[in-house]
């Protein structure tokens, strides 16, 4: 009691000065607490937490401070803007820590305490950078070969205040200090158009530096750098030497700093990976372990010089993406032999990363782990789909205790493994760990319904975008691609936006797309691009909805996150993009020319389906015409929403042409397609190709069509992101509910109900019915693409979007649940740049309870399901079928129809 009283003040004081407004989930530009920006202008946001409904921001202040020295002070600035406010202070400093302070204020006179935050720049000046470029010397350190270690001791006798690291590599680095790891992100420095564009990490040393002597120790492997990339196995695509770059800034307390850097005076050796690629996998040798190779007191008398590498410097840039990082783990299930003789661990999840293992045997002794996606029919272990990718660890034990084996720089997509080199009755499971590791994007969504095939769906979604989100968006995990294949993430990017916080990490691989983009403006299938030099693929073209991911994502990104500076950086690639579709079409009419098209469509009589069904393939120019009228439209909004008014009339224009030009190639008068298939009625429906008086009967067709094949759908790559939104925006949900339902091939759940399947496939039946395998060149059990059902799942079935244009980045939500099937809940949950937005229904008979949570700060109209009646708001009373509401928590009921 005598506390509370004590605390009674304090309490009375935060009532007074409203203190139930929160500032909430500080980032700064598209980061949390970034380590090293070298944005001189970082934008700030944060979310806003309120007891009371229908609140909204009034102003805000800002403080950003060095140590003692305060470097900005925004003032009290009336504004309802939250999201990406500019850094307006005095010239940030290079290799500094600043101290971020917010404070709120709202429309019910609330003001918020301060919430602090901080970040650190690196360099903001290209020239900061004293180091040289290291290669071990190494003869053994090859592209097939030895990952070498390289070190350097140094003194530091004073008290350090700050000290920080900052290091790339031509390859991937591991870097230790004084024995100690240093961070956690791994495959560093990721993945981008190396020669073109090459990032560079920051990590905050202070606390792993001695006083005195001290070691510093870094690891190279070969990675995507120079193993064999994409089907033929290319060697050296960036470069033939491995290297880093290194400086360790130190600032001593009394205000002297130092620099240590990697220069001819570190020392080179070998280490205990004999191997290592990123397709082929990783051997490592117990018995070859230098111990202690990073730390002060280690004996380097037989290390050799290190080379040094002639390369520019100039070129780096601070990483404005989320690094890899290490994330679930997962034991093996069971433990099995197939029948012809293969001893299987199956660790219950296809993901990405790898095994660890704590192993003890006889030196020399080998263990091999194989890894692989599927068993075929009879349980044995099925390669094939790997193509050449060995995707092997291979364990050399050292014959002492128990030593623990993890890769470093390759990686593997897999559910199981064969295990070789061990006694079965020497086995434990337990010392075997999966690893999954991918970008470290913030999980944003949920969602649950009533139905687990769904949910077992939206699982997968989630662990195809888990799998193939590491650092590039691939189109798949495991055999000897693993690229960044455009269309995929192109058709997968609003799906993808829904279920993490993507905007970083596409605006990271969005710079390469610019980068590698070619001099007549197309875009390379893969970025980054390594196919160059292949005659049938590399050619300078552009292929509709696969170059067309320079269009899409940017304006999908701004969309989602509502940042301008996705448009604005990447607007000057959009047109070059543009322009080049309109040399390659003549009269705005796009027919010639290689195009995926509706890639991976279903054919007729695969997988045993009767013969006699119309075949699903859709005329590629039509579907190339479909997208150049869509990449118009969204040329012309972006125009509009970056106020060039010039560039908007031209899009138009455009569009108008285009449009006019589909109607007279692939249209006849009265509305039939030159295509019969579901693709091309969805793709003219979804952007808007139909005059409006022959949208019904187009409409009807695509219905009877989705009827011949008995409610499964036919569609590819490019038709299916847009099915089930055009069924639904078309008054045919329940259409759009029974293929989503629908659980015999093809369909979304045929994999998981027959298959039991943990990620999305490549093909609608990348296994067949009969549980044989499709074509092994080309058959991926993780491929993210055909998840983009997942878009309609939150947009439709939960009921969560967001407005375009002004109201993006939910700043204007749009809730509107449209139940359907036998489905009697549904619940999703998305953490938008606001904070949280939730719908969540449930339906018994013909009532329907509906909860919303709005965030502050925005704005949400709510849309009830056609036809409901009664409709009432626990505190509200009776609403109308449609409502504007600001932030809180709704609780509804209505009666339907
Ligand atoms: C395959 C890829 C990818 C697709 C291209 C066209 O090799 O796996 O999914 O985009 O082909």
């Amino acid at each position: 009691m005598k506390r509370l009283l004590s605390l009674l003040p304090f309490l009375l004081s935060a009532v007074a000065f409203g203190q139930s407004l929160q500032v909430n989930h500080l980032r700064v530009d598209r980061l949390h607490t970034p380590e090293g920006i070298d944005n001189p202008k970082p934008r700030f946001s944060w979310q806003l937490l309120s007891e009371q409904k229908n609140t909204l921001q009034t102003a805000y202040e800002i403080e950003v401070w060095k140590g003692k020295k305060q470097v900005w002070k925004s003032g009290k600035v009336n504004s309802e803007q939250s999201l990406f406010v500019e850094y307006a202070g005095e010239p940030l400093l290079s290799n500094s820590h600043y101290d971020l302070k917010v404070k709120a204020y709202d429309n019910h006179n609330q003001q918020s305490d301060w919430s602090t935050s901080h970040f650190a720049t690196a360099y903001l000046q290209a020239n900061e950078w004293e180091a040289n470029w290291i290669s071990s010397g190494l003869a053994a350190d090859t592209a097939n070969g030895i990952s070498p270690l390289l070190r350097k001791t140094f003194e530091s006798k004073k008290k350090i205040a700050r000290a920080v690291l900052h290091i790339s590599a031509l390859g991937l680095y591991e870097v230790e200090i004084n024995g100690q790891r240093i961070g956690d992100a791994y495959l560093a420095p990721g993945w981008t158009s190396y020669n073109k564009h090459l990032q560079y990490q920051s990590y905050e040393v202070t606390e792993a530096l001695l006083s005195g002597k001290n070691a510093i120790g870094v690891r190279l492997g070969s990675g995507w750098y120079r193993t064999p990339l994409t089907w033929e196995n290319k060697t050296n695509l960036y470069g033939k030497k491995t290297a880093v770059l290194l400086q360790l800034e130190i600032q001593y307390a009394n205000g002297k700093t130092e620099r240590v850097v990697s220069d001819g005076s570190w020392k080179a050796s070998t280490s205990e990976i004999l191997y290592s690629e990123i397709y082929h996998g990783e051997t490592i040798d117990a018995a070859r372990v230098q111990t202690d190779w990073s730390s002060p007191n280690f004996n380097d008398a037989g290390w050799s010089k290190v080379a040094l590498l002639e390369h520019p410097k100039d070129y780096l840039n601070a990483s404005i993406n989320q690094a890899i990082k290490k994330h679930e783990a997962f034991k093996p299930i069971r433990k099995y032999r197939s029948p012809n003789g293969d001893l299987i661990l199956d660790f219950g999840q296809n993901l990405v990363g790898w095994v660890s293992a704590d192993l003890a045997g006889k030196k020399g002794q080998t263990v091999r782990l194989h890894h692989f996606e599927m068993p075929d029919k009879f349980g044995n272990p099925y390669f094939d789909n790997l193509r050449t990718a060995k995707a092997t660890s291979t364990f050399i034990l050292d014959g002492q205790s128990k030593f623990h084996f993890e890769p470093h720089f390759t990686f593997y997509g897999f559910r199981y493994v064969t295990l070789s080199g061990l006694n079965e009755s020497e086995i434990n499971l337990d010392d075997f760990t999966a690893h999954a590791l991918y970008s470290d994007m913030p999980e944003t969504g949920s969602f649950t319904c009533s139905n687990p095939l769904v949910n077992q769906l939206q699982k997968n979604i989630q662990w195809g975008q888990r799998g193939n989100f590491l650092d590039v968006p691939t189109d798949c995990p495991q055999r000897d691609e693993r690229l960044g294949w455009t269309g995929d993430a192109e058709v997968f990017s609003r799906t993808a936006a829904y279920n993490f916080d993507v905007n970083a990490f596409f605006a990271k691989w969005l710079k390469d797309v610019a980068t590698d983009q070619f001099p007549n403006g197309a875009v390379p299938f893969v970025i980054p691009n390594v196919l160059q030099s292949n005659k049938d693929l590399g050619a300078q073209i552009g292929a509709a909805g696969w170059s067309d991911a320079s269009i899409i994502i940017p304006y999908n990104m701004y969309t989602v996150y509502g940042d301008r500076k996705i448009l604005e950086d990447q607007y000057a690639s959009m047109k070059a993009y543009f322009n080049y579709v309109e040399t390659a079409a003549a009269d705005r009419l796009w027919d010639t020319g290689f195009q995926f098209a509706d890639w991976l469509s279903y054919r007729e009589n695969e997988s045993g389906r009767p013969s006699g069904i119309r075949s699903a393939v859709t005329d590629n120019h039509l579907v190339a015409q479909a997208f150049y009228a869509y990449n118009a439209q969204l040329m012309s909004k972006t125009a509009q929403i970056l106020g060039n008014s010039e560039d908007k009339a031209f899009y138009s224009q455009a569009l108008a042409d285009i449009k006019a030009a589909f109607q007279k190639e692939y249209m006849t008068p009265n509305g039939r397609l030159i295509s019969q298939t579901q693709t091309a009625y969805i793709l003219s429906l979804a952007f808007d190709l139909y005059p409006e008086n022959l949208k019904e009967q187009a409409v009807k067709r695509l219905v009877e069509n989705i009827k011949n094949y008995g409610y499964h759908l036919t569609t590819g790559f490019l038709g299916t992101p847009f099915l089930n939104p055009v069924l639904t925006q078309y008054g045919q949900n329940e259409v759009a509910y029974k293929l989503l339902l629908q659980d015999s091939y093809p369909s979304w759940l045929y994999p998981i109900k027959t298959h039991g399947a943990t990620t999305i496939w490549e093909r609608w039946d990348s296994m067949k019915p009969d549980s044989t395998f499709q074509d092994p060149g080309m058959t991926s059990f993780n491929h993210y693409a055909y998840g983009a059902i997942g878009d309609w799942i939150y947009r439709n079935v939960a009921g969560i979007d967001t407005d375009e244009g002004s109201g993006a980045g939910y700043k204007h939500i749009l809730i509107a649940p449209k139940p359907g099937g036998d489905l009697s809940h549904a619940e999703g949950e998305i953490l938008s740049p606001y904070g949280k937005v939730k719908s969540a229904w449930q339906i018994e008979g013909k009532i329907m309870k509906m909860e919303i949570k709005v965030p502050v700060n925005t704005q949400a109209t709510v849309r009830f399901p056609e036809g409901s009646k009664s409709i009432r708001e626990k505190e509200m009373g009776a609403v109308e079928n449609e409502l504007n509401v600001g932030s809180g928590t709704y609780t509804f009921e209505m009666e339907l129809n």
